[in-house]
């Protein structure tokens, strides 16, 4: 039996300070700005308030391979929020997200600004800007939107759910983290069973839909994420390896996971971008995921 039982819930939650949690500084139980902070902006009318979490890069590999695809209009500067240090709790933040999570954009070329805030919110955003990356035909579409939206509902069971117990939890306990690693197993054999019909997501063609479930799931299928890669046998899923070995070798990819990045080798951290020559001297193959 586990230690979890030993805890009877008070009648009323109340907030108690844990200063020995990983994110002791920065959850709280309420909404809003802590500080005063306005946010920088740069001279593209794209500005990306971001860091290099699986949340955040989904955005910067879409902003990358839409230039790389030429689409010009999709310059942007990334701004670094550190959320270990509560950026995200800056009054010019929260206008932008109410929510306080990266990524957040800010669109300066429509008057007024116009803010998106969700991953996916931001994906469907710039890729109905530039028509590019979701398909029109009306099967493909609502099947890139069946995946996308399937990995905004999976990926918190993966990453607050599993990741929490079994990497960032002082104690660990047996309860939570078997109730997540089935979760994230099932989860992951639901894409190996999809991804061993299909090259992409969505069949032939490469859409948001893998620029939000790579980051997360390609990740996990290639063992950098929370050190669990032995744990959770991710070996078995063969087909998420190849597809994520395939979008790993995308140049676009690789500059995307860069941007705002600031952790792992020197070489490989952009931690902010505002220009395309910003990426020289920096290279990035196989470095580990933070979430
Ligand atoms: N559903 C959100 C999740 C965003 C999210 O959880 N962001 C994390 C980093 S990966 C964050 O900003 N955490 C800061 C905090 O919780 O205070 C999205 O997809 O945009």
């Amino acid at each position: 039996m586990s230690d979890a039982t030993a805890y009877t819930p008070p009648k009323v939650w109340t907030w108690e300070k844990d200063e020995n949690n990983r994110f002791a500084n920065i959850n709280r139980p309420i909404a809003g700005a802590t500080h005063d902070k306005a946010l920088p902006v740069g001279e593209h009318p794209l500005q990306l308030y971001s860091l290099a979490t699986p949340n955040g890069v989904k955005v910067t590999i879409l902003l990358e391979e839409l230039l790389a695809k030429g689409h010009e209009g999709a310059e942007y500067d990334a701004w670094l929020v550190d959320i270990n240090s509560g950026d995200q709790f800056g009054s010019g933040f929260v206008e932008i997200n109410p929510n306080s999570k990266i990524p957040a954009l800010a669109d300066h070329s429509v008057k007024p600004v116009r803010r998106v805030f969700e991953s996916g919110s931001i994906l469907v955003y710039l890729a109905e800007k530039f028509g590019d990356f979701l398909p029109t035909d009306p099967d493909k579409r609502t099947e890139t939107f069946n995946w996308l939206f399937w990995q905004m509902g999976s990926a918190p069971m993966l990453g607050g759910g599993f990741g929490h117990f079994y990497s960032y939890a002082n104690e660990k306990q047996k309860y939570p983290i078997d109730r997540y690693a089935m979760e994230v197993k099932r989860q992951m054999d639901v894409l190996d069973r999809h991804l061993a019909e299909n090259e992409f997501m969505i069949g032939e063609d490469y859409t948001i839909a893998d620029m939000a479930v790579f980051p997360w799931y390609g990740a996990m299928a290639k063992g950098l994420l929370y050190d669990a890669g032995e744990f959770l046998s991710v070996h078995e899923y063969k087909n998420v390896i190849r597809w994520a070995d395939q979008i790993y070798a995308r140049e676009a990819v690789k500059r995307g996971r860069m941007v705002n990045r600031a952790w792992g080798e020197p070489s490989s951290q952009l931690r902010e971008r505002h220009a395309a020559s910003d990426f020289q001297n920096r290279t990035q193959d196989k470095v580990e995921e933070a979430s």
